[in-house]
């Protein structure tokens, strides 16, 4: 099926990563402050694990899916130099150990390292698109969270997400297990930071 249609039939699991407690408190500026910092941290060493699986998944994808995974990748680093700034402008250690959802996310990560490409590029839209949906819930933002909340609610991220729907469809993805496995990730990640006091 169409990916865009799993959000849809699974619209409860859905809601559940992307209208996330984490989410509104950021919206109302009412995050604890030491949550929204675990949430930074661990989410820096969840996309370092990403840029990995991403490179492998462009290595084996069919030519057609190579620009928006070149350009995801080139993004993610990118990403990675700006959760450095943010960090350093926050005060916070980067170096910090991995928390127990995010190295289950990264165990995750690599599972899929040997799935098949329309499964693995499911899981890549599945990924980036909770992401959109979820700070988007948290629009405007609070001030002291706004540039997070407008990072993932800018334009050519909506654009990029698109496009990854268009390489998992073209190679007929739409794996329903793959997508409630991201799922339960993205929720298990929100619950560890809000878990955090
Ligand atoms: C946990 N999911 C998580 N972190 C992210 N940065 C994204 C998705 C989007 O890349």
């Amino acid at each position: 099926m169409p990916v865009d249609e799993l959000p849809v039939r699974h619209a409860d699991a859905f809601a559940d990563a992307t209208r996330h407690p984490f989410l509104t408190a950021v919206r109302d500026g009412t995050i604890a402050p030491s949550a929204f910092h675990t949430w930074l941290v661990q989410d820096a060493r969840f996309v370092a694990d990403l840029l990995r699986f991403q490179a492998r998944l462009l290595a084996r994808a069919p030519r057609a899916a190579q620009e928006v995974l070149a350009r995801g990748a080139l993004a993610l680093v990118q990403e990675l130099d700006w959760f450095e700034e943010r960090a350093a402008a926050r005060g916070l250690d980067l170096s910090a150990p991995a928390l127990p959802a995010t190295t289950a996310y990264a165990n995750l990560l690599e599972r899929l390292d040997g799935a098949d490409v329309p499964a693995a590029l499911t899981a890549l839209w599945t990924i980036e698109r909770t992401y959109l949906d979820a700070w988007s819930a948290a629009l405007p933002g609070a001030p002291a969270y706004r540039e997070f909340v407008e990072h993932w609610t800018a334009p050519g991220f909506g654009g990029y997400v698109a496009g990854l729907a268009a390489a998992a469809d073209a190679v007929g993805g739409g794996d329903e297990r793959v997508f409630l496995e991201v799922v339960a990730a993205e929720i298990a990640f929100w619950d560890m930071a809000v878990a955090t006091r």
